[in-house]
């Protein structure tokens, strides 16, 4: 308390919300708000790099593939390393599951920690060179195997009622971290004048009417599973504006805020969808249910999906419970 009263004689009496707060929010925040804070270290951190990538020929594909058979660029490397390292830093995180590594990656000097993390992340990122928006998209687990063994990419294949923390890093014209304990959402964005996340929008709660269909359309010839008929469905019975950026990060940041659904449905092309189930779909569509929305993945919830491999796709169906209802015809 003492802390408090000082930061009001000090702060003009303003008592300012930060990422500390995590600790006070439900069962898991105390456990976790070290983690997030290593979430957000990483977020500053990587902000920086993306702002003066340009001066320093960091920009463009870095001549690899990663797991996925996308072209890497030279930031998705960079990104997943100062994430790896931030993880690291907390001293609670035994090892990481990330888009840009084919394997689980162990972190050796705390092999014996509780939590792993999974991560996309540099979210987005063919949006760079043309300056848009990307994201890092985390979810946190509590590791199976004895703390006495190794950690192994078992750990990390829980489904989405297991996520004891999951959200995500949104590269905007402001820097906000997103982020749930599992007692609902919050926004924090990044205060320069004082170098810390401060809460900007608390208890996110997704409208029920209004905002956007968020699709990337020109793939409706493609898709499976009746969803150019769902969509047309969808359409005609809200009458939705369409917004896509091609970044999930900012197209579900937008859906939270503003209402709507967020859909990238299996096509001829991705048969199992292009979305990743561990670092995407679930971080996600944890966030969305959170904020009271819904988070579909064909006829099941996207939390109740049993995950079989590290870098497995479903296709998404996110938004207000509504608008997934129409789409989805239930
Ligand atoms: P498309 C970015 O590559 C990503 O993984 C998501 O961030 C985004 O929602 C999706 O792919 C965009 O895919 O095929 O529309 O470019």
């Amino acid at each position: 308390m003492t802390v408090i009263i000082l930061r009001l004689i000090f702060l003009n009496g303003d008592y300012v919300v930060t990422l500390n707060d995590i600790a006070r929010q439900g069962a898991n925040g105390a456990a976790m708000m070290p983690i997030i804070q290593g979430v957000g270290r990483a977020a500053i951190e990587i902000s920086a790099v993306l702002r003066g990538a340009v001066f320093r020929g960091a920009l463009g594909q870095a001549g690899a593939e990663n797991v996925q058979g996308e072209q890497q660029q030279k930031l998705d490397i960079l990104s997943d390393e100062i994430f790896l390292d931030e993880m690291r830093s907390t001293g609670f995180v035994c090892a990481v599951g990330s888009e840009e590594q084919e394997e689980l990656l162990v972190i050796d000097e705390y092999s014996g920690a509780d939590y792993l993390v999974l991560v996309d992340p540099l979210d987005g990122s063919s949006n760079l060179d043309i300056d848009g928006p990307v994201g890092t998209i985390f979810s946190v687990v509590k590791r199976k195997t004895e703390k006495s063994k190794c950690p192994h990419v078992s750990d990390t294949l829980q489904s989405g009622q297991s996520v004891i923390a999951a959200g995500y890093v949104l590269y905007g014209p402001a820097l906000m971290l997103v982020c749930s304990v599992g007692a609902g959402v919050n926004g924090y964005t990044y205060n320069p004048s004082d170098a810390r996340f401060e809460l900007s929008h608390p208890d996110i709660r997704i409208p029920e009417t209004g905002g956007y269909y968020s699709v990337n359309e020109s793939n409706a010839d493609k898709w499976l599973d009746n969803m150019g008929a769902n969509l047309e469905r969808l359409k005609q019975e809200t009458g939705l504006g369409m917004r896509y950026v091609g970044a999930m990060v900012a197209d579900m940041h937008r859906t939270l805020l503003k209402g709507g659904i967020f859909l990238y449905p299996a096509d001829d092309k991705n048969t199992s969808g292009k979305l990743r189930l561990l670092y995407e779909a679930i971080p996600m569509g944890f966030i969305m249910e959170q904020a009271g929305g819904k988070a579909m993945s064909r006829d099941i919830g996207v939390l109740n999906i049993e995950p079989e491999a590290l870098h497995q796709r479903v296709p998404v169906y996110f938004g207000s419970e509504k608008k997934v209802n129409i789409l989805l015809g239930i």
